[in-house]
């Protein structure tokens, strides 16, 4: 039994579990200028704070060889799997497929559309385009963690309250054991990111478990 020092208690990964690592989004639209979170009003370089984290943890998890799963959230050049609703939020001056300085905003292959150079997939690894804020809707990502009899998460990724809150409920409601890790996700909004640990671990962990990457990494050993 592996056991990893969190809260509300200790996150358990039995020896018949497998624990993989998903990274939301950690895409240059939602960290640089001219991107999605850029155009939305956000101060994107609140974001930095967690990529020597994130880096660590991953270098952790790949050298213990866990399943890595990448995100990164746009939209096909047609727009078909954008919603109206979507595009019109923000009312900013440009939207989703409008061109900016980093391509088309939020449209897949766009150069806005990559995983920072410092978080860069590695061969292997898989990266699951996503059309929604949750990583399980309309993605294949379900069936590849099945694939890989996959029962525990590792959450990380931006921003908190957004795509990586709305991945781990979803994962927790199809019996994911999962375990969002404090350090390794960052929000525009310090208070949300606050509130978002607190929620998931509330009521005995009814989302789920919190822990540093320190913690993770000691307990995975
Ligand atoms: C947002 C995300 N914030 N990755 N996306 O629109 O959280």
């Amino acid at each position: 039994m592996t056991i990893i020092s969190a809260q509300p208690y200790d996150y358990e990964l039995p020896e018949d579990g497998n624990i993989a690592l998903i990274v939301i989004d950690m895409q240059r639209d939602f960290m640089e200028l001219g991107g999605f979170g850029d155009i939305l009003g956000n101060d994107v370089s609140l974001l930095q704070a967690i990529v020597p984290t994130l880096k660590t943890l991953l270098a952790g998890c790949r050298s213990r060889n866990l399943p890595i799963f990448h995100t990164t959230e746009g939209h096909q050049p047609d727009l078909s799997d954008c919603p109206d609703s979507k595009r019109k939020r923000g009312k900013g001056k440009l939207t989703i497929g409008d061109a900016g300085s980093l391509g088309r905003i939020l449209i897949l292959g766009e150069p806005g559309n990559g995983i920072i150079p410092e978080l860069a997939p590695l061969p292997g690894e898989i990266v699951i385009p996503k059309p929604g804020k949750g990583a399980f809707y309309n993605t294949d990502l379900e069936p590849l963690l099945k694939e890989r009899n996959v029962t525990h998460l590792l959450i990380t990724g931006v921003t908190t309250e957004v795509c990586v809150q709305t991945t781990m409920r979803e994962a927790n409601d199809r019996g994911y054991e999962c375990l969002l890790v404090e350090d390794a996700t960052e929000s525009y909004f310090p208070e949300f990111k606050q509130a978002t640990l607190e929620m998931v671990r509330a009521q005995g962990g009814i989302v789920g478990w919190t822990a540093t990457t320190d913690q993770v990494l000691q307990g995975l050993q």
